[in-house]
């Protein structure tokens, strides 16, 4: 991307001296979440800041080897200490999110921050932020926080901890750099990030082989017992209730990628997952080619995301939003003929 001058312009003054920054990210924080956030916590750090990444909840644990994440604040397990980093920060940097209302209960205090910075790739970013950048086709939020820390001219603060966080976060926001996202510029930056020594096999071992035995054994189950092929509409459907999760032993993360199954069939071009929460049913689509799944979910369920990736809610029961999510189909599908 080329980095905005007038943005970049505010940036550079708002750290031309040494600063205490506060580094935030979005609810239930994924791979270019805390891997954007810890990557700039090493960038501000190695020119000379005071940089404390602080979430609205913990992270999954398939992420807790990504060098600095001990130093990571959760409000969920320290509020106090969480809530007074950002009070006491001179700066608030928003990573990896377009809406206040998407960091949970950090919300109301870096609302009242007076100085924040955005740096997203998701669509409609509010303008909350004495400077935005905000580039939807970049593949991921680590991939713009390299852009902007080399037009920074910080290209020698990236070290190997700050390519491990950063690389990570391309991985996992790329699907491994084959969502359509992923450009000549993607790989050519996560390129000069392997050149500062990230070890893939960490890396990749870290990320992909984290199973327990209990998610295995819900995905099979979901497999097998809860996945609808509707081959004219070359669309799958998944839903899961309360049940089948209780039953599996299901921890927090453990559907994780479920929805990926049913794209994985050959010809379908829309996988759908339903999964019931005690007071909702989530919703996430994704999609192949030009359909637009994040449009569909805003306009029918209250969501939102990526053209082939997004997500949604419902206040119905589980069969009554699969329901609801059947009766629009053919006219979205017919909308935009593959
Ligand atoms: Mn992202």
């Amino acid at each position: 991307m080329s980095v905005p001058a007038d943005q970049l312009a505010i940036l550079q003054q708002l750290l031309e001296a040494p600063r205490r920054v506060a580094i935030v990210s979005h609810h239930n924080p994924d791979g270019d979440a805390v891997g954007s956030s810890l990557g700039m916590m090493h960038l501000l750090k190695a020119a000379g800041h005071n940089a404390r990444v602080v979430l609205p909840n913990t992270p999954a644990g398939f992420l807790d080897w990504l060098p600095g994440r001990a130093e990571v604040l959760c409000l969920d397990r320290s509020p106090d200490a969480s809530l007074s980093t950002i009070r006491t920060s001179d700066l608030v940097l928003c990573l990896d999110f377009n809406r206040l209302d998407r960091i949970g209960g950090l919300e109301e205090v870096v609302r009242a921050a007076k100085t924040k910075v955005l740096i997203d790739h998701h669509q409609g970013p509010e303008a909350f932020a004495v400077a935005t950048f905000s580039d939807t086709g970049s593949s991921s939020t680590c991939q713009m926080v390299v852009d902007i820390a080399k037009a920074l001219g910080w290209e020698a603060h990236i070290g190997r901890d700050a390519a491990t966080c950063l690389y990570t976060g391309m991985v996992t926001d790329s699907g491994s750099f084959r969502f359509r996202s992923t450009t000549p510029h993607t790989m050519r930056t996560a390129a000069d990030l392997l050149e500062r020594g990230v070890d893939l096999d960490l890396v990749h071992g870290s990320i992909s082989d984290t199973n327990s035995a209990d998610r295995l054994r819900l995905l099979g189950f979901t497999l097998l017992e809860r996945m609808t092929v509707l081959p004219e509409q070359r669309t799958v459907i998944i839903g899961l209730g309360q049940d089948d999760l209780k039953k599996h032993g299901f921890k927090q993360g453990d559907t994780e990628g479920f929805v990926n199954y049913g794209l994985s069939i050959k010809g379908m071009r829309l996988a759908a997952f339903f999964m019931e929460h005690p007071d909702l049913v989530k919703i996430s689509l994704r999609s192949k080619g030009d359909l637009p799944v994040d449009r569909f979910l805003k306009e029918h369920f209250d969501g939102g995301g990526h053209i082939n990736a997004a997500g949604g809610r419902s206040q119905l029961s589980l069969e009554a939003t699969v329901q609801r999510f059947m009766s629009l189909l053919p006219a979205f599908l017919e909308a935009h003929p593959a």
